[in-house]
């Protein structure tokens, strides 16, 4: 098998632990604290987890351990989208399963949950394992999105289970996959099942946070892949002069990405979704920001720029959100009745009597091809695929018919060319930085230790994470605790309350004190390509945000 020069050189690099996790692990012993609750509607998850509700946060610190030296039989399932690091983690809890008792066994589950629910599996062997260290994609064991939900599917899992003696199973995956993991654990405790279950927090878009994980895997090497992208566009329109670069970034709905590329890169102009949201700006309002910008500019000759737009805004747009909840609404009660209609024009017509006026109407003064891109299919939760919708071709036929009425009005006397760009499939499977390496690495040997001490329902957890690893403080956090009650598609559901931008949080606040200068003033920055060997201050910094919110007051 061919391999690149990279790739071979970082199979040599072997990942950071923690100082409690890097001794002698017959000293790993955890430490329970007092019994959590859940973030709200304590009354309800205590009634839906009933032998899991409760559990106290588990921290790892040294003393004896009698029970990490069992041989033990543990599965592991990629859930979700791609984050770089996701072969770390099993690579992590391979070690430690191994350090435990060479006798253990470590299963791959086959292409996501369904991996499970199918027993489809492959034994992952020191040999496999080592083909994939420290490099990025999940094609270890594939990934997937199936969500296990109905009383079949839990019954499967469970009997797969029983027939590979699985004393464990983990998932590796975001916000959903970990409600998953917290109701499968609980499951598996309602039926008597010894099968314990631990997830570990994955996803690039940066939305699985709170107070015990401080970030979700893969977001720091997506962003920094991203934000090297976008720094050379920036470079070649300073060098142009002549187009004004529109980019997308993934991040199905938070903006943590788009914020932080906005704080590595300083475009002229960054929206963040949320801001749009809480302020209720229509899409006519974004675009005159987006105006307002490019006018300026053009006064001053700078007939280019960039602006970079989370894939998510167009859920966050009051009347476009309306829009998309009343589709989503028509398409699953008349599911096989839309799939029928052959044509566009069908398609639009049918809505006529399903959608309420003004969505109506907005969704007929779309340009087709958006509008089109709103009808497609959804995703296993019912979500628009929103890294499907070409929201930045929406935002440059909206700006360019905005400036030919300011233009025709006196208002506005540059010349607008622009391109679009979407980023988000380029940095989903990057090799993982040295920091998505070492602290994959600890999440999976992490999670091995909560096994092997005999927890179930817990979420993987590493702390103090701007500081140097060995200093990172490892345990777990029990999943019900980061759980709240919600409406999902007209019914109440337990789950994994999502972390969008606050609004008040110190990444935030530190972009909106420099945007104003950025949008007239030139003030690109070029991070360049993540670095894996040289200084420490090129190649191990975690990224803006994690600093900002760890040196808040
Ligand atoms: P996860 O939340 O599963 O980690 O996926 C994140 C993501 O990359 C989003 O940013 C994006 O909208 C979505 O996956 C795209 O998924 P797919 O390629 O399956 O359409």
């Amino acid at each position: 098998m061919h391999i690149s020069a990279l790739q071979e050189a970082r199979y040599r690099y072997q990942p950071k632990l923690p100082l409690s996790l890097s001794q002698d692990i017959s000293n790993i012993a955890v430490n329970l604290g007092e019994p959590a609750e859940s973030l709200a509607d304590q009354e309800e998850l205590k009634a839906l987890f009933k032998h899991s509700y409760g559990k106290p946060v588990a921290a790892f610190v040294a003393g004896g351990n009698d029970k990490i030296r069992r041989p033990l039989t543990v599965g592991v399932i990629l859930s979700g989208g791609q984050a770089p690091g996701g072969h770390n983690v099993i690579a992590g809890l391979y070690d430690g399963l191994m350090k435990g008792n060479p006798d253990s066994v470590l299963y791959g589950f086959l292409g996501g949950p369904s991996g499970l629910t199918d027993n489809k599996t492959m034994k992952l062997t020191g040999e496999i394992i080592d083909q994939y260290r420290n490099t990025g994609g999940f094609d270890i064991i594939g990934s997937g999105r199936t969500k296990i939900e109905t009383p079949e599917q839990f019954a499967a899992a469970l009997a797969t289970a029983r027939m590979l003696k699985l004393d464990a199973v983990v998932i590796i995956g975001g916000d959903d996959s970990n409600t998953n993991a917290a109701l499968l654990a609980e499951y598996f405790l309602d039926k008597g099942a010894s099968t314990q279950v631990i997830g570990c927090p994955k996803t690039i878009d940066g939305d699985l946070k709170n107070e015990y994980i401080e970030t979700s895997f893969g977001f720091d090497t997506a962003v920094k892949t991203y934000s090297e992208l976008i720094g050379n566009i920036g470079r070649d329109a300073n060098s142009a002069r002549k187009y004004w670069h529109f980019i997308r970034l993934m991040g199905r709905s938070a903006s943590h990405i788009t914020l932080e590329c906005a704080l590595q890169t300083q475009p002229n102009i960054c929206l963040i979704s949320e801001e749009v949201e809480a302020g209720k700006l229509s899409l006519g309002q974004v675009v005159d920001q987006i105006c307002d910008s490019v006018v300026r500019r053009a006064e001053k000759g700078d007939n280019f720029g960039v602006v970079l737009i989370p894939e998510g805004l167009v859920e966050f747009i009051p009347e476009m959100k309306a829009l998309i909840v009343e589709l989503n609404d028509a398409m699953a009660k008349n599911e096989k009745e839309f799939a029928a209609l052959v044509s566009f024009g069908d398609q639009l017509a049918w809505l006529k009597a399903k959608l309420s006026g003004p969505s109506y109407g907005l969704i007929q003064s779309l340009p087709p091809d958006i509008a089109k891109q709103l009808l497609m299919d959804r995703d296993p939760h019912g979500n628009v695929q929103v890294s499907r919708i070409d929201t930045e071709k929406l935002l440059i036929t909206m700006t360019e018919k905005r400036l030919a009425n300011l233009k025709a009005g006196g208002a506005y006397n540059g010349k607008f060319s622009a391109l679009g760009h979407f980023f988000g499939y380029e940095g989903r499977c990057a090799f993982p930085t040295n920091f998505d390496a070492d602290y994959c690495y600890t999440l999976g040997f992490s999670a091995f230790v909560l096994i092997a001490s005999g927890l179930t329902g817990y979420l993987s957890s590493v702390r103090n994470l701007t500081a140097p690893a060995d200093q990172w403080i490892a345990g777990g956090v029990p999943l019900t605790m980061m759980m709240n009650m919600e409406q999902r598609q007209g019914i109440r559901k337990p789950v994994i309350r999502k972390a969008l931008v606050a609004l008040d949080g110190e990444p935030f606040k530190a972009f909106a004190a420099a945007r104003d200068t950025w949008a007239v003033r030139t003030s690109f920055l070029f991070p360049g390509a993540i670095q894996y060997f040289g200084p420490s201050e090129v190649c191990d910094q975690p990224t803006r945000t994690l600093q900002l919110e760890h040196e808040k007051p």
